[in-house]
């Protein structure tokens, strides 16, 4: 009885923090749980962007490291049938943003998108956080997915055999 009160009390305590996990699916419907030590592990690189008239630093790895790990297709494997894949990101608050694969690709495009875990050197709070979508060159913030908590990649090719080889 102490032991299930203790235990009703850690989940009380627990439940208004934040997942610090990150769902991932992959084009294959594969699952894969990343946890913050997982993601801050991967590569990482330093995105400025403004919006509202304000300018932040954040850090964390590109997009494209985190999809890898759910197999998504990266670097010479994005082409052909592989530009099919669209990423929907999705966060704790029930905001969803989408775009091509090809796009979080640094080979495909000069701006990059992270999984931002900091923000001008710290851990991101509450209604921000652990996880944001930075889409560097973008105008407006507005893709910008505060509190991450799901991404699945999903091949629309309708599993067609695809193109026919390609130098470039
Ligand atoms: N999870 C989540 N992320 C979101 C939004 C939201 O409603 N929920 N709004 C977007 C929009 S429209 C803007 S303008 C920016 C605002 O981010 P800021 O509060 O850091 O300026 O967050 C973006 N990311
Ligand atoms: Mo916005």
């Amino acid at each position: 009885m102490r032991l299930l009160s203790s235990l009703v009390a850690l989940a009380l305590l627990a439940s208004p923090v934040a997942a610090q996990t990150l769902v991932l699916t992959g084009p294959a419907g594969q699952s894969v749980t990343l946890s913050a030590a997982d993601i801050a592990a991967l590569p990482r690189q330093t995105v400025t962007f403004a919006g509202h008239g304000e300018s932040h630093v954040y850090e964390g790895p590109l997009l494209i490291d985190v999809l890898a790990k759910a197999g998504a297709p990266t670097g010479q494997a994005l082409r052909g049938p592989a530009l099919a894949n669209v990423v929907l990101v999705e966060a704790g608050d029930g905001y969803k943003v989408a775009f091509g694969l090809a796009e979080a690709d640094p080979g495909t495009r000069a701006n990059r998108m992270i999984l931002a875990d900091k923000a001008d050197g710290a851990p991101m709070g509450e209604g921000q956080g652990p996880f944001r979508l930075i889409v560097e060159g973008d105008l407006r913030p507005a893709r910008g997915a505060r509190m991450v908590s799901a991404i699945k990649v999903i091949n629309l090719g309708g599993g067609s055999v695809g193109a026919p080889a390609h130098k470039h």
